[in-house]
C-alpha cells in the first residue's frame, strides 16, 4: 500500500486480531472473497434507486449485484420470493430499524422493545436513540427469578399499552426466543411483529436455532455479525410490505447504496448457505454452552443459567468484580471481551455488574470444545488468581491462525 501510515496501521491491527482472543459476540472474521468485494471497484459507483430504476446510468452490472445479492439473501433463510421481499441496501442495523418503524409506525406511536440494560437495542427504543424520541418505547425486561423473558407478562403489557410494532431481538440475551408466542401477542393487539436477528442471523441461516421467519412481518439484520459478512444490514418483509420499506429506505433515510458492500454481503450469503456453514453455525452454539459450562463449574454465576445461542453473560460482581476491571484484566492478557449490564443491574452501565462474551470469532478460527474448556480455565485464572496467561494465549492463538 501506498499509503505507509494506514499500511502499517493494517499491519498492527492484523497483528493483533492475530494474537489476541476475540470473544465478542457480535465480532466474526470474514473470508478474503467478502474483502475481494469490498475493496472492490463497485466503491466507485453511485447507484440511488432500485435494479432497472437507478437515478444514474452505468447501472447495469450494479443491477446484477443488487438482484443477486436479494436471491441469495432469500434463499440463505429458506424463503420463497412470493411471500418475502429483502432489501439489502441498509448502510447498518440503526438505519435499518430506523427505516422500518419510519415505513410502518406514525410518528409519536408506541413501539414495544427490550430494555438496553436487560439485554435490548439502543434502536428497540431507548430515550437516548432517535427511535426513542419519535416514537414511545414501551419497555420489557426479563422475569427477575429466571432472567429469561416472561410471555405471560409481556401479553399483558401489550394489552394495557396497546403499541403499533412489537420488537424481538438482542444484544445481550443469551436464551432463545419463542417467536410463536410473541406473534400471539402481536395479533391479539393488531401490533406489527419485527424481529431484529442481528446477533443471531448466522444460527438461523445454519439452522442453529429456531427461524423467526415464519411468525414475522419484518426481520431486521445486521450482515457482520454470526452470519460473517461485511458490516452492513438487511430488511426482509411480508411482500405486502415491501413498497413501504423500500422507500423509507431510498430516499427516506439514504442516498446512494455502499455497492461494494452489497457484493460483499452477497459473497456471504452464498457461504452462508453451504453445509458447511451448518457445521460452523452448530459449533458456535456448543462451544457458547461448553465455555458457560466449565465457567459455572469454575464457581461463576452465568445469566439465566446458561445459554441458548452464541452469548453469554457473567456477573462478575456476584464475586465482587465489576465488569469493567474484569475486561480490563483480560484485556492486557489478550482476551477481549466486552463490560456489560446484566439484568436488574445495580451498577452503572459505565462500570456495569457483568461482562459479555460469545463464541462466532473463536469457532470460525477452528476452535471447539477443548478450547473452550482451557479458555474457561484462562479466564478464571486472569480474574481470580491475577494470572499472566499472554504466552497461553499466543499459543493457543498460532496455532489457530486467522484465515482470510
Ligand atoms: N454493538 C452491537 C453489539 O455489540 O451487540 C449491537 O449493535
Amino acid at each position: 500500500m501506498k499509503d505507509r501510515v494506514i499500511g502499517n496501521l493494517i499491519k498492527k491491527e492484523t497483528v493483533r486480531q492475530e494474537e489476541t482472543l476475540d470473544l465478542i459476540p457480535s465480532e466474526n472474521i470474514v473470508s478474503q472473497g467478502v474483502r475481494d468485494a469490498l475493496g472492490s471497484v463497485f466503491t466507485n459507483k453511485y447507484a440511488e434507486g432500485y435494479p432497472g430504476r437507478r437515478y444514474y446510468a452505468g447501472n447495469e452490472v450494479v443491477d446484477e449485484v443488487e438482484q443477486l445479492c436479494r436471491e441469495r439473501a432469500l434463499r440463505a433463510f429458506r424463503l420463497s420470493p412470493k411471500k418475502w421481499h429483502v432489501n439489502v441496501q441498509p448502510y447498518s442495523g440503526s438505519p435499518a430499524n430506523l427505516a422500518v418503524y419510519a415505513g410502518l409506525v406514525p410518528l409519536g406511536e408506541k413501539i414495544m422493545g427490550m430494555q438496553l440494560d436487560m439485554g435490548g437495542h439502543l434502536t428497540h427504543g431507548h430515550k437516548v436513540s432517535f427511535t426513542g424520541n419519535a416514537w414511545k418505547q414501551v419497555p420489557y425486561g426479563v422475569n427477575k427469578s429466571t432472567e429469561m423473558l416472561d410471555y405471560a407478562q409481556l401479553a399483558n403489557l401489550a394489552i394495557q399499552e396497546q403499541p403499533k410494532l412489537i420488537v424481538a431481538g438482542f444484544t445481550a440475551y443469551p436464551r432463545k426466543i419463542d417467536f410463536g408466542a410473541l406473534r400471539k401477542i402481536a395479533d391479539t393487539v393488531h401490533a406489527y411483529f419485527m424481529v431484529d436477528m442481528s446477533h443471531f442471523a448466522g444460527l438461523v441461516a445454519g439452522r442453529a436455532i429456531p427461524s423467526p421467519f415464519p411468525y414475522a412481518d419484518i426481520v431486521t439484520t445486521t450482515t457482520h455479525k454470526t452470519l460473517r459478512g461485511p458490516r452492513g444490514a438487511m430488511i426482509f418483509c411480508k411482500s405486502d410490505l415491501a413498497k413501504a420499506i423500500d422507500k423509507a429506505v431510498f430516499p427516506g433515510f439514504q442516498g446512494g447504496p455502499h455497492v461494494n458492500q452489497i457484493a460483499g454481503t452477497a459473497v456471504a450469503l452464498e457461504e452462508a448457505a453451504q453445509p458447511a456453514f451448518r457445521d460452523y453455525a452448530k459449533q458456535v452454539v456448543q462451544n457458547a454452552r461448553v465455555l458457560a459450562k466449565e465457567l459455572q463449574y469454575l464457581g461463576w454465576r452465568i445469566v439465566s443459567g446458561g445459554t441458548d445461542t452464541h452469548l453469554l453473560l457473567i456477573d462478575t460482581f456476584a464475586r465482587g468484580i465489576p465488569g469493567g476491571e474484569a475486561s480490563t484484566l483480560l484485556e492486557k492478557n489478550g482476551i477481549i471481551v466486552n463490560k456489560n449490564t446484566i439484568p436488574f443491574d445495580t451498577r452503572s452501565p459505565m462500570d456495569p455488574s457483568g461482562i459479555r462474551m460469545g463464541t462466532p470469532t473463536l469457532t470460525t478460527r477452528g476452535m471447539k470444545e477443548k478450547e473452550m474448556v482451557r479458555v474457561a480455565h484462562m479466564i478464571h485464572g486472569v480474574i481470580v488468581e491475577h494470572k499472566n496467561v499472554k504466552n497461553e494465549i499466543r499459543a493457543l492463538c498460532k496455532k489457530f491462525p486467522v484465515k482470510g
